[in-house]
């Protein structure tokens, strides 16, 4: 029986109040967005934090940080756990946060308590979970994954800077991903902590979630042509107005989302080379995703929403381009990792909820190469992506005690 180790949460919270200090302080909230200069300096502060804790930890070719303890048996496939330091633009502090240095917490407890694993553990700070100007979400992860390719990297922002560029920028090596990919046998299981970013442990009154799957998400870019023409001279009923057809496609996913009970649909930027008044736009560009718990669900999203651009083109006189950009498909995390966890919560005291995440996270990537699970603590009036995002320190406490147990028990196992 393992001596009994608790986590030092004020540790954790003088840490975690240091973290919140390497932001953008010109943006709103808390902002360390991926391959930023901010980022740069916390991944600097975490990789001397995680080497602090003992773990011989280095930076990859796409910028994760990797810290590792051998086990006694060092060549068994290892435990890897962690999560992602990047927040999004006027984000919160919790977002990833929470589990990469829960994740270096678990590491200082099992020392403390002189448990040596027989499998190696690897703690991992995902490098650019958030995605990017250039649209790509869980790039360190990809990288891990070996499914971060070509395309990815050439994918380009507003002004025509790569995913690659921008990496090379912040001082990685894309060019040598090939090195950042691990071998699927190479690791036997991925735990994750994470705050739930929704409302349901909060209502439930639970504690602990334990995630059963991780939601399907379809990005997309609408790009519509109209004809530029004087605004105060063109009659409504002749123009070919960009602007009104991009503004009918966001209410259309809205629309389209809210008949589902379960799907989602969220625009991120409608935008246009020619914002004036008293001229019609000529082109608008929006840009936005759909999510849903099924396969099937979300390919009729994308069905769905396909279909009502011809519609809008005759209504508004327009001709518009629709690309799917991304699509990952719904992710159920591993069962027996799962029940494992759900095990570790209930020997702490605890009685885990079960539930989707709508929310998507490193264990997309990782689960095409290794068993995953994660833990969810609650989030405050299931608010997160906003300053206000906010979790208790003693939940804290609670999800990194059960990451522990799941340690130890998927060790012993
Ligand atoms: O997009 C997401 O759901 C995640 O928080 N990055
Ligand atoms: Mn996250
Ligand atoms: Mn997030
Ligand atoms: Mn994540």
């Amino acid at each position: 029986m393992t001596a009994p180790a608790t986590p030092e949460t004020e540790r954790f919270e003088r840490e975690w109040l240091h973290l919140a200090t390497l932001v953008d302080s010109d943006l709103p909230g808390w902002s360390r967005t991926g391959f930023s200069e901010e980022d740069r300096a916390a991944r600097a502060w975490l990789l001397a934090l995680m080497r602090d804790a003992g773990l011989d930890a280095y930076s990859d070719a796409a910028g994760n940080l990797i810290g590792s303890i051998e086990g006694t048996n060092p060549t068994a496939p290892a435990i890897v756990i962690g999560s992602h330091s990047d927040t999004v633009p006027g984000g919160g502090r919790f977002d990833g946060i929470v589990g990469i240095l829960g994740a270096i917490e678990v590491v200082r407890m099992l020392r403390a308590a002189n448990v040596r694993l027989r499998r190696t553990l690897r703690v991992v700070d995902f490098a650019n979970e958030e995605g990017n100007p250039q649209g790509v979400k869980l790039v360190g992860s990809r990288a891990i994954a070996g499914s971060l390719d070509r395309a990815a990297l050439e994918a380009v922002d507003a002004a025509g800077v790569t995913l690659a560029a921008l990496m090379t920028g912040a001082g990685h090596s894309p060019e040598l991903l090939s090195g950042a990919r691990w071998r699927p046998g190479d690791i036997d299981a991925y735990l994750e902590l994470h705050i739930e970013q929704g409302p349901v442990l909060t209502e439930a009154g639970a504690h602990i979630g334990v995630v059963t799957s991780i939601c399907g998400i379809s990005t997309f870019a609408l790009d519509v042509a109209g004809r530029r023409d004087h605004g105060g001279t063109m009659p409504m009923s002749t123009r070919s107005d960009a602007m009104c057809c991009a503004a009918d496609a966001v209410l259309s996913v809205q629309q389209i989302a809210s008949a589902r009970a379960e799907a989602v649909g969220t625009v991120g930027a409608v935008t246009t080379p020619s914002p004036l008044t008293n001229t019609i736009s000529e082109a608008a560009r929006v840009t936005g995703e759909f999510r849903s718990p099924s396969a099937a669900g979300l390919a009729e999203l994308r069905a769905e929403f396909s279909a009502t651009t011809a519609v809008r083109d005759r209504r508004h006189r327009t001709r518009s381009r629709l690309q799917w950009l991304h699509t990952d498909a719904p992710t159920p995390m591993d069962t027996g990792l799962s029940a494992i966890v759900v095990g570790a919560a209930e020997a702490a005291g605890e009685r885990p909820l079960r539930l989707y995440s709508g929310a998507t996270h490193d264990g997309v990537a990782m689960s095409e190469i290794a068993p995953s699970a994660m833990i969810f603590i609650p989030s405050r009036d299931g608010r997160s992506h906003c300053p206000e995002e906010w979790t208790e320190l003693a939940d804290i406490g609670r999800g990194i005690s059960v990451l522990y147990g799941s340690v130890i028990a998927v060790d012993a196992r």
